[in-house]
């Protein structure tokens, strides 16, 4: 859509609704979601923009991916996978002298982390796959494209087995879980949110994804996955995560809490079904302590939760955290 005209290098440019913009908004209206896709469709919303903008004013290309920036980071507060995707797209740009330096160094940089994020989906599914046996009964809550890439590993390995899927309200993302794996034709039973403490005696494993995971281990994932947790902790099944090392939290070493995000209460009821003094509290997200998590999945191998801080260091490193030098 065309948004009027702008000044750019001297002359008057057709100005167009920025890709990285609209992609913001997709992500914030949640028709792009899941932490991982958020993530890499920022980077290539920012690659896009950058290879979009006219002319070779480097101050100017700055200021038109910065705006894109903003928007992306300001999309969903508490998947830091989007965070770490769209300061990747930045590392090492801020000492660059020309307009093709930067475009250059952007789209490799975000060429990178898509390839990187990609790739990580691929080594999780083979390495979580060691996790389900034949004949488990396997619960999943939410739709974590980490966690199917498991599941649909062992399964095209001939392992047979179930799966139980949260329906995960209130947007229902269970349904879309449900749909995915019957796609590849493995048995899914859908249950409502409230019955996983009922279910929970007959499962062997819980798969579960992660938005963001801090550096004392703890994992924050869909509303619920606490809840989950606690369950599969008493029934003594372990709960494992599947996430790149992109979920990891390098804002988390320096103290910082996650924020976790709320959305409308439209979300949970509809408009006139309660009168307007009722509240209602919608939050997305919750965090589940390291002591009830069993191991986490990553490209970089099958971790205990309490590795977090290492790979944090190890994998995002420090020069990453301060990304503006
Ligand atoms: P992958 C989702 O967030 C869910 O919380 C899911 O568990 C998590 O992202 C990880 O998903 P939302 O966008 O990255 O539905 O494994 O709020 O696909």
């Amino acid at each position: 859509m065309k948004l009027g005209t702008e000044l750019i290098s001297g002359r008057m440019v057709d100005t167009y609704v920025m890709s990285a913009e609209d992609i913001a908004e997709r992500i914030r209206t949640m028709e792009i979601r899941g932490a991982a896709e958020i993530a890499r469709r920022a980077a290539q919303a920012l690659k896009e923009d950058v290879d979009s903008y006219p002319g070779q004013d480097l101050q100017g290309m700055r200021s038109r991916l910065e705006k894109g920036r903003d928007a992306l980071l300001a999309s969903r507060p508490t998947a830091i996978s989007l965070w770490n995707g769209v300061h990747y797209v930045f590392k090492d740009t801020s000492k660059l002298i020309t307009a093709e330096e930067y475009r250059t160094k952007v789209r490799e940089n975000a060429d990178r982390f898509i390839r990187r994020s990609k790739n990580a989906l691929k080594t999780i599914g083979i390495l979580g796959a060691n996790r389900i046996r034949e004949g488990d009964k396997v619960l999943t809550h939410c739709n974590s494209k980490a966690a199917i890439a498991v599941m649909a590993e062992a399964w095209a390995q001939g392992k047979r087995f179930e799966v139980y899927a949260t329906e995960s309200r209130p947007w229902r993302q269970g349904v879309l879980t449900a749909n995915d794996l019957a796609k590849l034709g493995i048995p899914v039973t859908i249950i409502i949110d409230s019955a996983v403490r009922y279910v929970m005696k007959d499962i062997d494993l819980v798969l579960v994804g992660a938005d963001t995971i801090a550096s004392n281990g703890a994992v924050i994932n869909k509303i619920g996955t606490s809840q989950v947790a606690l369950a599969a902790h008493e029934a003594r099944v372990p709960f494992t995560v599947c996430a790149e090392t992109f979920k990891f939290s390098p804002r988390t070493i320096y103290g910082e809490l996650v924020k976790i995000e709320e959305r409308d209460a439209t979300e949970v009821v509809k408009e006139g079904e309660v009168p307007p003094q009722v509240r209602v509290f919608n939050p997305v997200f919750d965090a589940t302590p390291p002591e009830y998590i069993d191991s986490i999945v990553t490209e970089i191998g099958v971790i205990p939760p309490y590795a977090a801080y290492q790979v944090i260091i190890k994998e995002l490193g420090q020069e990453f955290i301060f990304y503006e030098d």
